[in-house]
């Protein structure tokens, strides 16, 4: 993918004042860099089932991958038409409980949280004590046009309760079997959102690393805080998209506030965005040093975000508390949040039935078997509250 950004490169470094240039320089540098890498193409396994050799390496040495064109045409229109349906039903402030015709708003009746909220272009999340602290420094927070709203929906937690078709792409067997080839094949559930970055009013998340319970285990290495997908509805460019530390997932845990003093601004150096057309699906190492800026752009982003464990990672550990109450991981436990993916598989069976679905390991070993039907909608309400978080 190779698509012109440039009014929005323009746009976005407008809001930067004296810094505009150094901003604009920045974007269009980090751009150039991420297309010389060699880590994109079509996901493929080799005979014997296994990712690609060039694949594994590439992912191993720089911490992502971008799987272009995971997601068909028409599988994008079902997200969509999930997005705006979803959106018809956002509460009408921040939080509240109904919409703006007085009807229940979305996740009104969860235990479990569901949308988050930001200030337009804000970096709610920045410098704060929010999950266990871990975005260390808040981001420059451009100023919303005027007339913009004063918020912004910002993260839907949960969000395969709301929205078949973000269940099926959990189902995709293609993906799954990256995450056996990845985290072996009795991997775990991590924990699922969509991050909405509306244009002109898309929140920041500040630079992080997403592991928090692993970094000084004495079995600690590359992969034991497991990774996120990110499926991307409308592609990501350098302003709307994501931007990471190639390879610093090998490198323990960042002080960030270095860094950015290192670098002489919040631009740290080396970073790289992810580019994506519609429809690609990126595997991020949750150790990458990553963020996203502010949306001051005219193109939106919606990143469908599923992440997996290896199961050793989770099995018998205390949580982190940062996705869902801190609780100690036991089998039980995870085999309750397990049955999401037994559900997302059989809801894209019922839509694909030509497609071959993916075999989950634990669920042939348990001998269970789960059918996606009015019973498992009820069954996953609030299933995030047994999110891993690691
Ligand atoms: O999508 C974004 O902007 C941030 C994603 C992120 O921080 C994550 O997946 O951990």
């Amino acid at each position: 993918m190779n698509q012109d950004i440039t009014k929005s490169i323009n746009a976005c470094a407008a809001h930067y004042g004296e810094h505009a240039e150094q901003m604009k320089s920045y974007l269009l540098n980090g751009q150039a860099q991420a297309y010389k890498m060699n880590n994109r193409g079509p996901i493929k396994f080799d005979e014997s089932g296994a990712l690609a050799k060039d694949i594994l390496a590439a992912y191993q040495q720089c911490g992502f991958y971008i799987f272009e064109n995971v997601l068909s045409e028409a599988e994008l229109d079902d997200v969509k038409a999930d997005l705006a349906q979803m959106r018809s039903t956002f509460s009408a402030e921040p939080y509240g409980k109904t919409t703006a015709d007085g009807k229940p708003a979305l996740g009104a009746d969860n235990i479990a949280p569901s949308l988050i909220w930001s200030k337009s272009l804000g970096d709610p999340l920045g410098g704060t004590a929010i999950a266990n602290g871990r975005h260390q420094v808040k981001l420059f927070e451009p100023t919303a046009a005027k007339g913009s709203p004063e918020y912004a929906p910002f993260v839907l937690l949960g969000s395969l309760q709301f929205s078949e078709a973000c269940l099926r792409i959990y189902g995709h067997p293609q993906l799954l079997r990256v995450a056996e080839c990845i985290n072996g094949a009795d991997f775990a559930p991590f924990h699922e959102c969509l991050f909405i970055k509306d244009p002109g009013v898309g929140a920041a998340v500040s630079w992080h690393q997403d592991g928090d319970t692993h970094w000084n285990s004495q079995h600690f290495d590359d992969g034991i805080h497991g990774f996120n997908f990110m499926a991307q509805v409308y592609g990501s460019t350098a302003v709307n998209g994501v931007w990471v530390l190639p390879g610093s997932h090998k490198t323990g845990k960042i002080d960030i506030k270095n860094l950015i003093e290192a670098s002489g601004s919040e631009r740290i150096e080396g970073l790289v965005p992810l580019l994506c057309g519609p429809g690609d699906v990126v595997i991020c190492n949750r150790q990458l040093l990553h963020g996203s800026f502010a949306n001051t752009c005219f193109e939106p982003r919606v990143t469908v975000n599923f992440g997996f464990h290896r199961r050793s990672s989770v099995l018998g550990v205390m949580g982190a508390g940062m996705h869902s109450e801190a609780q100690e991981y036991t089998e039980a436990l995870i085999d309750e949040r397990s049955k999401v993916i037994g559900y997302a598989i059989d809801a894209r069976q019922q839509k694909y039935p030509d497609e071959t679905p993916y075999q989950y390991q634990p669920f042939i070993d348990k001998g269970v078997q789960y059918t996606w039907d009015q019973h498992a909608k009820k069954d996953i309400k609030d299933y995030n509250l047994r999110d891993l978080s690691i």
